[in-house]
């Protein structure tokens, strides 16, 4: 290899338009280390002898014009937030002179560079395309680079193909256009390499490009900007059985400087219900660490509460991702916590909306601190307070609302349940009447305190408005007693 290369730098022969190329090594860019024996690692190759080896990147072959900017070539599994801030920058200071950018990276951390490029390029309206190989064209006849090469090139040229412009950062292999943060690498070996298991594919392309309109993102409406720190002290945990008689967990919840944990839990969030697990969650929340729960199953969505071992971790104070896949979630912790002065309590609230469409509901909890407590003798408890400001105009953009008491307990005294209603409003008892009804419920003994959840979408779906809400919940029986230590307006946004 040539030792005289300069790295980290715009081409000299660069035009400043068409489609910027950044060159960052991995398979796309690999030969073997001894070239005359095939079977020899791969190492990665310099963007000039990737250039030599591809002359399908000429004006003349593509129909446009590709200008480049290589970092320091990498193995992807070398990549880290240097490398993304570098790219970012990159994109940022070239915003303006190019139609659409593509990143040629290797494939092993891709869908985490893609995810921090979606965090950080804000308001983004030009396409950034990531792609790579499973095999490259620079030593293998048979291989998937110039496929993926060229898609990603067309795609990031909107003006050429003249297909609409797809503002996002999107990950292109094997025919298929993914949104970047919604995408995972499911294969070490197949050119089928990502699938995105959330959030459909934003286009395909196999004889021609066919764009999937009402999957890509609007064209943002105010100007780009670049948010790019990043902050490391972040760690996952996967779950496995048997944490539960380790120390394992108590070990990794005690590194230093520790700012947020992505709890890769089972299912649709949960995790070991023995108290030293919940304990060790509760410490984790309390130290003002964010304890982030997502599912390790590859799909589907994490609903805390679905099931008495995730329930408690609302209590502990952990919050949920919803649909976010675990790289992502990692990376958008890093994202939110690399703002120095950013408060706990205001991490929380960014980790769970979303930022780029990387997960389908955006959650808004409010919170109010009073406890409460409705009985045989005092069957009225009135809840104000709830602070709502991210409801758009049309109610068919909520998806649910849920009121949560929380640390509740429940007696229900010689009886098998309670019946619980819920009336919108500070009402006192004579306005307790159809025009704000919410909702009755049926309450079962709960000893052991737990959150206490009523969902109350039906009937509040058409009403709720931006503002200040408030709530009275009525014991409908003449025994029992329900208490809480605190109550929570949980509004899931769709995206
Ligand atoms: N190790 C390579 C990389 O991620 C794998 C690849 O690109 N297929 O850089």
């Amino acid at each position: 290899m040539s030792n005289n290369l300069k790295f980290n730098c715009y081409d000299e022969s660069n035009k400043g338009e068409g489609v910027l190329v950044i060159y960052t090594g991995g398979t796309i860019g690999s030969m073997p280390k001894d070239r005359e024996d095939k079977s020899s690692p791969q190492v990665v190759i310099s963007w000039s002898e990737f250039k030599k080896n591809t002359p399908q990147l000429s004006e003349k072959t593509l129909g446009f014009n590709v200008d480049a900017y290589t970092t320091q070539p990498l193995d992807s599994c070398n990549i880290g937030p240097k490398e993304w801030q570098e790219i970012a920058k990159v994109i940022a200071e070239s915003y303006n002179k190019y139609f659409g950018f593509v990143l040629l990276h290797g494939t092993d951390t891709m869908v985490y560079t893609a995810s921090a490029l979606s965090f950080m390029l804000r308001n983004l309206g030009k396409p950034v395309i990531l792609t790579g190989a499973q095999v490259s064209h620079t030593f293998n006849v048979w291989n998937d680079s110039l496929m993926n090469m060229i898609g990603a090139l067309n795609i990031a040229n909107p003006k050429y193909t003249e297909i609409p412009i797809i503002p996002e950062v999107c990950i292109f292999f094997n025919g298929n256009l993914f949104r970047g943060n919604r995408t995972h690498k499911k294969d070490a070996s197949s050119f089928y390499a990502y699938e995105s298991p959330n959030y459909p594919k934003l286009a395909e392309y196999g004889e021609s490009i066919v764009v999937h309109k009402k999957t890509i993102r609007e064209i943002p409406k105010g100007d780009f900007y670049l948010k790019s720190s990043m902050n490391t002290h972040v760690v996952s945990v996967f779950f496995f059985p048997g944490i539960q008689d380790s120390k394992v967990l108590e070990n990794i919840l005690s590194i230093p400087d520790l700012k947020g944990v992505v709890f890769l839990a089972y299912g649709a969030g949960n995790i070991p219900t023995q108290k030293n697990i919940m304990d060790l969650v509760k410490k984790t929340a309390d130290k003002r660490i964010i304890c982030f729960i997502v599912t390790q199953t590859g799909g589907g969505q994490t609903v805390l509460g679905m099931y008495d071992t995730s329930a408690k971790l609302i209590d502990a104070g952990a919050i949920s991702g919803v649909d976010i896949l675990p790289e992502t979630a990692l990376v958008k912790l890093m994202h939110i916590l690399g703002d120095e002065d950013i408060k706990y309590e205001d991490a929380i609230l960014d980790a769970q909306k979303s930022i780029a469409g990387e997960m389908s509901l955006s959650i808004y909890p409010s919170f109010v601190e009073n406890k409460g407590k409705i009985s045989g003798e005092h069957k009225r408890e009135r809840i104000g307070g709830f602070t709502i400001n991210n409801i758009g105009n049309s109610p068919e953009t909520i998806d649910r609302v849920i009121l949560r008491l929380k640390n509740g307990s429940v007696e229900t005294g010689s009886l098998d349940h309670l019946l619980i209603s819920i009336y919108r409003g500070l009402s006192s008892e004579d306005e307790l009447n159809k025009a704000n009804f919410v909702g009755t419920f049926r309450q079962i003994e709960i000893k052991e305190k737990t959150v206490l959840f009523y969902d109350i979408t039906k009937n509040i779906r058409s009403v709720i408005s931006n503002g200040r809400e408030s709530f009275t919940v009525v014991l409908e029986n003449d025994e029992g007693q329900i208490e809480w230590d605190g109550m929570e307006l949980v509004i899931f946004i769709k995206e």
